[in-house]
């Protein structure tokens, strides 16, 4: 494999994490593609080959799963060991419901997505960036990393969670000359609401009904300005909204 840089993107099989994929394979970056569904990740990897001469890995499992998670990590071949960037992207929210109402398994599922699993992933992998002397970690938070709205009181916990890893990690990994990157976007139209929804997709839509909603190449977008900066300069923290979205629940329809 040529000495180009390697990514790490976790929930790589949809909407912001597929976005980064293409975008990084763009700019000449080896990928390690993960997220649970293997069908996906395998077209994409077909596709990205093809269309731009890089090499993707997969690595197929469940960021809640902290034996999946070490094992797949501890077993990547060597000449995939050596990973620049960290896309900690895989996440989700689980219902839309008042705290007294909420769903205790949405809450379980969140929280262990969006909090325990981008440590896991992280725990893995940072030993190997400090092992090789290079890295980048993109966290992707989310306006409700900044802000909370009415009954998303869990998700924006757990994004307010990443928010303080983000922060903490660009103390801790400072010695270690690693960047530490908060991407903050407000609505973006993937499978996210979808998701939320539980397969609806008809309420999912109308979420992104009557305004223009980010896309995910957007958030990509940023990651790459992010990424692409000289050695000497480190992006904080980027909160990316639609213009017609002014704070978490308030957006300007027609
Ligand atoms: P999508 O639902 O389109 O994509 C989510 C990705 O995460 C999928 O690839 C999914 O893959 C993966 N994923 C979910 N759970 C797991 C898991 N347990 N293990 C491994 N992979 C997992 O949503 P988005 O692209 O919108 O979301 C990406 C990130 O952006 C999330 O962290 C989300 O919170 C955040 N975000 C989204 C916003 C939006 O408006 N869309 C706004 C702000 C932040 P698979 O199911 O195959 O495992
Ligand atoms: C996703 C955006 O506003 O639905 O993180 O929380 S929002």
């Amino acid at each position: 494999m040529s000495q180009q840089k390697i990514a790490f993107i976790t929930g790589a099989s949809a909407g912001i994490g597929e976005a980064t994929a293409v975008k990084l394979a763009q700019e000449g970056y080896h990928l390690i593609l993960n997220a649970r569904r293997a069908d996906r990740l395998h077209i994409l990897k077909t596709e990205l080959e093809d269309s731009f001469g890089i090499k993707v890995f997969l690595s197929i499992f469940d960021v809640r799963n902290r034996d999946e998670v070490s094992t797949a990590i501890s077993s990547l071949p060597d000449e995939w060991k050596k990973i620049n960037v960290l896309v900690n992207n895989a996440g989700l929210a689980s219902g839309l419901a008042s705290i007294e109402e909420g769903n205790i398994d949405d809450w379980d599922v969140m929280i262990d997505t969006n909090i325990k699993g981008l440590l896991y992933v992280s725990r893995n992998i940072i030993p190997l960036m400090i092992q090789y002397q290079t890295g980048q970690i993109i966290n992707i938070g989310s306006i409700a990393a900044k802000e909370t709205y009415a009954n998303g009181n869990v998700y924006c916990a757990t994004k307010h969670a990443v928010d303080a890893l983000n922060k903490s990690m660009r103390i801790d990994l400072l010695k270690h000359d690693i960047k530490v990157t908060g991407i903050h976007p407000g609505a973006v139209e993937t499978e996210f609401s979808i998701v939320r929804f539980k397969g609806d997709v008809e309420r999912a839509k109308k979420v992104y009904e009557g305004f223009e909603n980010l896309v995910a190449a957007d958030i990509a977008e940023a990651i790459w300005f992010a990424v692409s900066r000289p050695k000497h300069v480190n992006i904080n923290d980027l909160i990316i909204m639609p213009m017609a979205q002014a704070q978490a629940g308030i957006i300007q329809r027609k």
